[in-house]
């Protein structure tokens, strides 16, 4: 299959490119470099070196045989997004390309609407362009199990059957995001339902947990395939951060309580579920919704899971938490519409959590300890350290 990977200069996008590659479709790769300068914005890095995207997609081609077209531009340029559906063809189109972080986009007004505008736009210009150059290419979009919140009932795959009145309708379940970053998956996936309905798209919404782990099949062939890991208090994730804090001896930072729970998958399993998505498209006028984790773990739960596993001593601080979100709460999310369809969870376990020891080890020389201190602040309408920087938000 022809497959167009949106963001594949990202941390999932790059090892889901290789994935589709190496499994025989045919992949092109868009970016526009955005993730690299929010590093140098930051003064951050990812812990484990990455190439340029000009030689991973070179050094692919040595050690596989097999090319990725490349095309370097912004999705919020509606005339770059069109010649890009326009020129490669293809049938299903992998839509990593957003900002991802939701304390980029809680750091000032600048970078909060530098999210929005980036991401919903973005968005907005990839269905008109699917509408326009050929309503029958699937669209898998990455969205987020953020966008449900933490509400006190289950929550489902997309939809909930709700009884009113007398009357009852399957509806978009409610969605109470805890960040303007998640709030703009929220406003894709309106864009997207819509644009569905309308146009007769295909489309397939993944509202994925937190990626852990770094290492795939492929990106382990050469050092100049590996994949970003990062680590800092902007980017890093959870339980990637917990890592590189128990091997530097830094304590695990617990924000607040720690009973915040989420949804969580390896890194080798948001490559499968993509694969999944789009071997088994949505029909024409389909907007479906997949819940895409394996596991629930609460933060303090993780934190533990890293003390009683790393070998050498960890310590466990609750720093009180930057964010406006729940610490302590229900938390029961349906997932099962991608096992049905065939996923095999690499669930979390001590061999797993060993071998990322084992890469955070053989770089940790790389650790700024300056970074990973958590510097925004839900409750501050501007982060004084990081407020006013320009560079990736500049153009607001
Ligand atoms: P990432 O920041 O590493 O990768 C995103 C890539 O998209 C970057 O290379 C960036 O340069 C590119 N990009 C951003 N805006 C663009 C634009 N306007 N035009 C072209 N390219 C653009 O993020 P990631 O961790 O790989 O996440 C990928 C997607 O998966 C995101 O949409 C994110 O919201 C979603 N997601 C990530 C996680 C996670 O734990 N990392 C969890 C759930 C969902
Ligand atoms: N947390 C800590 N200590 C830390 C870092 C985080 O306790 O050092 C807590 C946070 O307060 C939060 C939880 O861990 O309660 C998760 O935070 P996170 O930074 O790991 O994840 P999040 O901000 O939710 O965002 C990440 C990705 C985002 C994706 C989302 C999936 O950056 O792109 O959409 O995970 S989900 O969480 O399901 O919405």
């Amino acid at each position: 299959m022809k497959i167009l990977v949106l963001g594949a200069d990202g941390y999932l996008g790059w090892p889901t490119a290789l994935h589709l590659s190496a499994r025989g479709h045919t992949v092109g790769v868009v970016d526009n470099f955005a993730r690299r300068s929010y590093d140098h914005e930051l003064g951050a890095s990812s812990l484990v070196p990455i190439a340029t995207l000009k030689k991973r997609v070179d050094t692919w081609r040595e050690v596989s045989g097999f090319e990725l077209a490349t095309y370097i531009g912004d999705l919020c340029d509606p005339e770059f997004t069109r010649r890009i559906v326009t020129d490669f063809e293809p049938e299903a189109i992998v839509h990593f390309a957003e900002q991802r972080a939701a304390p980029y986009s809680m750091i000032d007004r600048r970078h909060a609407v530098y999210t929005q505008v980036n991401n919903v736009v973005g968005t907005l210009n990839l269905l008109y362009a699917i509408a326009e150059v050929n309503p029958d290419i699937h669209l898998v979009k990455l969205g987020t199990m953020g966008e449900y919140g933490t509400p006190n009932i289950d929550i489902e795959e997309g939809f909930i059957e709700i009884e009113h009145r007398g009357r009852k309708d399957v509806l978009p379940f409610p969605k109470q995001p805890g960040s303007f970053y998640h709030l703009s998956k929220v406003h894709d996936s309106h864009n997207i339902m819509f644009a569905t309905k309308i146009w007769q798209l295909r489309s397939t919404d993944l509202n994925q947990g937190i990626v852990y782990g770094q290492e795939t099949p492929e990106t382990v062939l050469h050092p100049d395939l590996a994949t970003r890991l990062d680590y800092d208090g902007v980017f890093g994730t959870v339980l990637n951060r917990f890592i590189v804090q128990a091997v530097i001896g830094h304590p695990l930072t617990v924000y607040g309580k720690g009973g915040q729970t989420r949804g969580m998958l390896d890194v080798r399993d948001t490559l499968a579920c993509v694969e999944l998505a789009i071997m088994n498209p949505a029909q024409r006028g389909e907007y479906r919704v997949f819940n895409q984790f394996t596991e629930s773990f609460s933060v303090a739960g993780l934190a533990e899971l890293v003390a009683k596993t790393y070998p050498g001593d960890v310590t466990i601080e609750n720093v009180a938490d930057p964010r406006v979100e729940a610490e302590e709460h229900y938390y029961r999310a349906a997932h099962t519409k991608l096992l049905d369809l065939g996923l095999n969870p690499h669930l979390l376990s001590e061999t797993l959590l060993e071998s990322l020891y084992g890469v955070v080890e053989r770089h940790h020389a790389n650790v700024d300890p300056e970074a990973i201190r958590p510097q925004v602040q839900w409750r501050s309408i501007a982060s004084p350290a990081l407020a006013g920087s320009e560079l990736a938000a500049g153009r607001q």
